[in-house]
């Protein structure tokens, strides 16, 4: 039998959003659960670690959201077919989970001073360079991260991209054609299309 799953978040996109879409690719019913920023902040010792997303699994609590995606990647086929493919796919994945954390860093910093030193690294340095060096692993790789090959990372990158452009402001994959027709290749599957229809609409 299924298991019965619920997804425990915020209202948005952000670091749920690939479990979402790979609970479209492979067809899983789930609930949607969304609790609103005010309830997560009033009481955040109810989550494993104080944070979220957070996945029941038959009643079973688990958290860390590239954990889950790669635990359900595996059931659909997008976690690669040896070992060595894996390795590289977890790769890739810890590299745009480094890419990310250099917006996430300047983002939440609540200090003025160290907010603005963090920003002007990023744009000036880090995001350039993250985001250079990945386009050319996608040229690399055919069109895709890992082996010329559609894997959850490539998930990863089309589910988390709307969350990093909100904290960019802007659309960062623009000025990289590879990677941004890598994301719309993703967005294009239908089921995960059809996930992006009728979705909630969030800011981020
Ligand atoms: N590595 C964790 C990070 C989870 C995370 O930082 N979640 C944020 C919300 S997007 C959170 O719960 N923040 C609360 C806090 O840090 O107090 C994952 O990928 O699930």
């Amino acid at each position: 039998m299924a298991p019965k799953l619920k997804l425990i978040y915020v209202d948005a996109k952000a670091l749920a959003e690939p479990l979402r879409f790979l609970f479209a690719y492979g067809n899983y019913q789930y609930e949607d659960y969304r609790i609103t920023h005010e309830d997560f902040r009033s009481d955040k010792s109810r989550f494993p670690y104080n944070k979220i997303p957070n996945l029941e699994i038959d009643g079973k609590l688990v958290h860390q959201s590239m954990a889950m995606a790669r635990y359900f990647a595996k059931q659909v086929g997008l976690a690669g077919d040896s070992i060595e493919e894996e390795l590289l796919i977890d790769t890739a994945v810890d590299t745009l989970a480094d890419y990310r954390h250099q917006l996430i860093t300047y983002f939440y910093d609540t200090n003025e001073e160290s907010r603005k030193r963090k920003k002007e690294q990023a744009f000036q340095i880090f995001l350039p360079f993250y985001l250079g060096r990945l386009e050319q692993q996608v040229k690399d790789n055919n069109g895709y991260l890992v082996n010329g090959k559609l894997t959850w990372a490539d998930i990863v990158l089309a589910g988390v991209q709307d969350y990093v452009n909100y904290m960019a402001g802007y659309d960062l994959l623009k000025d990289y054609p590879a990677l941004k027709a890598l994301e719309q290749k993703v967005l294009g599957i239908p089921s995960i299309k059809a996930w992006v229809a009728k979705r909630p609409d969030t800011e981020m």
